[in-house]
This record gives structure tokens, sequence and C-alpha cells, in this order.
């Protein structure tokens, strides 16, 4: 035989071969990508039924759904476990083999899948029922979270009615939760392992794509820390003239003063506390009252926007199958979330939206979401995701930082009553910083608390302790009412109960910056080095050339790692915080200036509060602090040889 054909059909064969296996798994690819979509859609329906409607027999609909899905997905991982998928010459082939091989919670035994998802549903549920009593009436008792309590928190300036509803919202829901969580965090840690994760918190970072991320976020906070010790400490030299010495000079400041259930945003401070309290603008919440906002009118204004740069309006099955304000004859989880169902065409939203500039903007954050799912929808299941979460809750929020430009708020008739000098536009800046800089610590922290968890450095005997060290450490707030480890204070937040991880709405507002930047130079809105044309002044309304580049990446969903897709939008491919903090320049120098002059301490010591719920080494002994009546007495727990120096939390101010 020719040497030269023998060659040949060596070549052919082995190339047919390893074509015939890809060949194969890509159409059990395809057939895996379809059954994934109904079961997405059945798993959405089960849990919308029950979101929109907490009942016992809804509960059991979920908890019977997700048991029949598990052992179809688990069929489906055994059946693409059996490819050599790690081989695989084509890119686009493995990449979707990778994204389909941890089966986490599918791989506990049936009983145990069971168990975490009653556990996750009863939590959110014990959140999303809660009632308190009203402070001046201890007969009142149908104060809901929402919009009761929101209420309370953004507009009271009685310091012991502030007190009262932080206090009890803590009770209604931390100690009903903490068996339930501790149960959860043991079957979470589980299912990760069996899923090929050390543990759930490194199962949650694993979508990032990047076994550095914490170190990038750490990177990034002491990057963007400065700016929030200044704010900071304006904050509380203000706070020092209304609540006297409640607020103490140098200290962490008490969190139920801060307009803010969890402390997370202090928007609502800024009827209080403005730079120039004599430019103040009409308040954007009274004023979409006066214009007979509805939450129609909120959504539509939010649609309105999208489709003005080119992105897509929203099916009428949007409207239709939608909860947008909250029901009168049913408990629901109000805490907002934007739906896909998976079926690329009903997507919805359910928030119990009421008429204010907070609603407004998180009427945008949800849409964003929704947009994101429409643009990725004719990608295979396996990639409709953010090109990572941070880049889901980035798009709505992005929209909203051109929209409460103040060039925009004036086109649609928001702000009417000043001129746009420099003392207004600080003013404005200060508002979006109470908003965005300040959310940066407790959005990290959320996730560093539960990383210890997972990690089993945190343990439940000391949950609250680790929480409220972190939430000094990095917020610089301490609890207005001594706090023990009967009370278990992460539980207030939504996202504990419900199993969402945080860390993306770090990421989301740094890459939110960076993404407006980006958007704004297509739209010919911001040029660099040209102060007639600053970050924090443009509005993309109408540019299709920022739209379209947007949804370029939009478009491509999880296909290709995040760096891939954030450098179709920016041209870069890393994270950073340099825009945020040319958005906030101006507001930057003048909060050095004024804290300066007013000689303000810049950071904070050391809380009593906090530390005197935590166990810590001191010497030999394992001390606790507790409380004796109003006496802390610290008791000898145990006693120990130190291996190494006492660990001490790092100092807080600078
Ligand atoms: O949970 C949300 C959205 C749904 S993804 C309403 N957000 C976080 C929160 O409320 O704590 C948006 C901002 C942060
Ligand atoms: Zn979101």
């Amino acid at each position: 035989m020719n040497p030269a054909f023998y060659l040949t059909i060596l070549f052919v064969h082995n190339c047919t071969s390893l074509g015939a296996e890809e060949a194969r798994a890509k159409k059990f690819l395809d057939g895996l990508n379809k059954r994934a979509e109904d079961r997405t859609y059945r798993l959405k329906m089960a849990k919308w039924g029950y979101d929109s409607n907490i009942t016992d027999s809804n509960l059991q609909q979920v908890i019977t759904v997700t048991s029949k899905l598990s052992e179809e997905e688990k069929q489906d991982w055994q059946e693409l476990m059996k490819f050599d998928w790690q081989s695989f010459q084509d890119y686009d082939l493995k990449r979707q083999f990778e994204k389909n091989s941890h089966l986490v919670l599918g791989s506990l035994p049936k009983d145990k899948i069971k168990r975490y998802n009653t556990i996750v549903s009863e939590m959110t549920k014990i959140y999303s029922t809660s009632k308190i009593c009203a402070f001046d009436d201890p007969t009142k008792c149908d104060l809901a979270l929402e919009p009761d309590l929101v209420n309370i928190l953004a507009n009271s300036r009685n310091p012991d009615q502030l007190k009262h509803v932080w206090v009890e919202w803590r009770n209604a829901v931390g100690p009903h939760c903490k068996n339930l969580f501790s149960e959860y965090v043991e079957l979470g840690n589980e299912a990760a392992r069996l899923g090929n994760f050390t543990d759930t918190s490194d199962q949650w970072l694993h979508s990032y794509e990047d076994s550095k991320i914490m170190d990038k976020v750490e990177e990034l906070w002491k990057q963007l820390r400065p700016l929030y010790l200044q704010i900071h400490a304006y904050v509380r030299t203000h706070l020092r003239k209304t609540y006297g010495d409640l607020v103490t000079e140098k200290g962490p400041i008490p969190a139920h003063l801060l307009g803010n259930m969890w402390s997370q945003s202090w928007r609502n401070l800024a009827k209080f506390i403005l730079p120039f309290p004599d430019k103040r603008d009409e308040d954007l919440t009274e004023e979409l009252k006066k214009q007979n906002y509805t939450y129609l009118k909120i959504f539509k204004t939010a649609e309105d926007f999208f489709k003005s740069i080119n992105l897509t309006a929203l099916p009428e099955s949007f409207w239709k199958n939608s909860i947008l304000k909250k029901p009168a004859d049913r408990q629901i989880v109000c805490h907002a979330s934007a739906w896909d169902f998976g079926n690329r065409k009903d997507f919805r939203i359910k928030q119990c939206t009421e008429t204010t500039i907070q609603n407004f903007v998180t009427a945008h954050h949800e849409m964003g979401h929704v947009e994101y799912y429409i643009q990725y929808k004719d990608q295979p299941i396996t990639y409709r995701k953010g090109a990572n979460k941070g880049f889901h809750e980035a798009v709505g929020d992005l929209i909203s930082l051109s929209v409460q430009s103040r060039k925009h708020l004036r086109k649609i008739g928001l702000l009417t009553s000043q001129d746009d000098d420099p003392e207004s536009t600080m003013n404005t800046l200060f508002s979006m910083g109470l908003e965005k800089i300040v959310m940066l610590p407790f959005t990290y922290l959320m996730d560093l608390w539960r990383r210890d968890v997972f990690k089993g450095k945190t343990t439940p005997d000391n949950y609250n302790c680790k929480w409220w060290e972190l939430r000094e450490q990095y917020q610089g707030v301490e609890p207005p009412v001594e706090r023990s480890e009967e009370d278990f204070d992460p539980a207030a937040k939504f996202h504990t109960v419900a199993s969402i991880p945080y860390l993306r709405y770090f990421v989301s507002i740094v890459i939110q910056f960076q993404f407006h930047q980006a958007v704004c130079e297509k739209a010919g809105q911001f040029v660099r080095n040209d102060p007639t044309k600053p970050l924090h002044e443009c509005d993309i309304y109408r540019s299709t050339e920022a739209g379209n580049a947007l949804k370029k990446m939009l478009q491509m969903g999880s296909s290709r790692p995040w760096p891939d897709a954030f450098e179709v939008l920016t041209g870069q491919r890393h994270m950073d915080g340099t825009a945020l903090l040319e958005y906030f320049k101006p507001l930057q120098n003048w909060l050095e200036a004024e804290n300066k002059k007013t000689g303000a301490f810049i950071g904070w010591e050391k809380s009593t509060k906090a530390e005197l719920i935590c166990t810590f080494n001191q010497g030999d002994f394992n001390l606790r602090s507790v409380w004796h009546g109003s006496v802390a007495v610290r008791v000898v727990l145990e006693y120990h040889k130190p291996v190494h120096p006492p660990e001490r939390t790092s100092p807080t101010s600078t």
C-alpha cells in the first residue's frame, strides 16, 4: 500500500473518532439543555406559586417538584459524567460540560434534599410573614417589614421608635431562624463537598472563574475605603447634631439611626443631612407622589428608558403575570425579584412597589435583570446567566445612574426647582454616595461572615459575635442595644435566610461605574479630562450607540469567562474602582475639606457594645463577656495554652 494513502487513512480515522465522540457529546448536550429548560420552567412555576402565595400546600408543591427534579437532574448528570469531557477539543462543548459537571444539592440523599428545601422555605416564610407591634400602640401588631418598618426607618427621627423597630424586627426573625440556619449550613456544606467543592462558600465563588476573587475584592475595598471613611465621618458629625451623645464623636455609628433596617444604604438621611441645605431640591419621593406615579407608571417609565437605548420592550405576558404591588388578600415574599422561566418568553418581576424613590430605583434594578434574560434568551440554557453574578446586578443599576443624573431627572420632570450649580450638584452626588459608597462594606461583610460560617471557623455559639465584629470593622456601625448569642442578627437580612450570596452586589457597584464610563463615552456624554462633561452628569437616554454596546455584552450571557464580556463593553479585563472614584471625585474633595474644617475624627474607635458578646483570647484565658443586669462581667470559660499570639480584630481607625 502506498504509505501516503495509509497515513491519510490513519489521520482521517483519528479525526473522525475524536469528532464522533464530540458529536455524540454535542447531541447529548442539546438534549440536556432542552430537558434543563423544561426543569427550569417547572421549578420556577412551583417557586413562584409559593413566593406569591405563602401557604402550606404551596410549600408542599415546591418540595414535591424539587425532589422530582433532583432525580431527573441526577440522571442527566450521571450520563454527562460518562463523557471524557475534560479532553474535548471544542471550547464551547467543553465549557458547557464543565458548567454542568457539579451536582451539588442533587448529590444528597432524597430526605436531605427535602430537608434542605424545607429549611430555606421555612426561613423565608418566617422573614416574609413576621409582623411587629407599633412603638406607640402595643395593641397594633400588624406592622410588616414592607412597607411599614422600611418607612419608619426612612422617615422617623425619634431614636426610641427607631430602636424599637430595629430590635423588634430582629426579635421577630433571628431566634426563630438560628437552629434552622445552622442545619442549613451543615446540609449545604455536605452537598457542596459531594459536588466537588470544599464547602458552600467555595461553591458560591466558583462562578467568578477566578480563584483569587476574594483577594481582588479586598484590594478593591482598600482602594475605596478612604472614600467610605470620609462619608462615614461626615454623617456621624451631622447625626450628633440631631441625636447628641447617642452618637459618639469617635465611635461607630448606632445602626438604627441610618435610615435603613440594615444600615446598608443611608440614602434616606439625605432628607436631613445635605452638604448645602439651602440648595435642597424637591424631595424625589414627594415629587413622585405628587405626579401620581403609580406602580405601573414607575415600571413604564423604566421600560421607556431601556427602549430609548434600543434595548427590548417587555412582552405582554410580563405585564400580565408580574406582581408589581403588594396583594391585600395573601402573604407573599415581598423582597423584590426578577424571574426567568427558562422558556424564552415568560419573564416576570415580583415587587411590593410603593411610590418612593427607592422603589423607583429598585424597579430599574429588577428590569435590568429581565433585560439581561431577554438579551441572552437564545443562548443554550447553560449560558443563560450573567457573565458573573455581579454583571446581572449591575445592568439595572447602570441605567439608574443615568436616570438619577440631574439632567435626566429634569428631562422627566422630577427636578424642576433648582439650577445645576456646583452646590446643588454636590447635594445630588452626596445622595448617590449615601447609596453607592455606603453599600460597599455591607456587601462585602455579608459574605465574609458566611465564608467563615461555611468554613466552620464561625460556629453557632459565636454567630452573632462574629457578625458584629465585621459590622464594626467594615461599616463602623454598632448595635443600638447590647446583643447576645440568643439573638441572630444576620437572619434579619433577606439574603441570609433565602440563601442568596451577597458578594455580587459589591462586584456590581464597582463594575457598574466602569460600565457607566464606557457607555457614557460611547454616547459622547463623558470625555476624559473635560470638566464640561463629568461622569456624574452623564445621561445615556436615547443613545443607541450606548445601548447597542451594552446589548452586545448582555447577549453573550455566560458563554465566555467574564473578562471577555467585560472587554466587549469596556475594553478592559479587570475590575477597578477608578471609575467610581472619578464619578465621586468632587464629593471626595469636598468631604475631605469639610471634615478637616470641622476636625471630624476619621475612622472609629472600638465599640464596647459589640465586644461584649464576643469570646476572645486574652493571654492564657478564653474569656467571654456577658451581661449581668446592666453590668458586663467577664467569665473565664476555659483555660488553654495559646499556640499562637492572641488573635485580635484588625484596627479599624486610621
Ligand atoms: O436584593 C436586591 C434586589 C434583588 S436582586 C432587590 N438588592 C440588594 C438588597 O436589597 O439588599 C438590590 C440592592 C442590594
Ligand atoms: Zn438584583
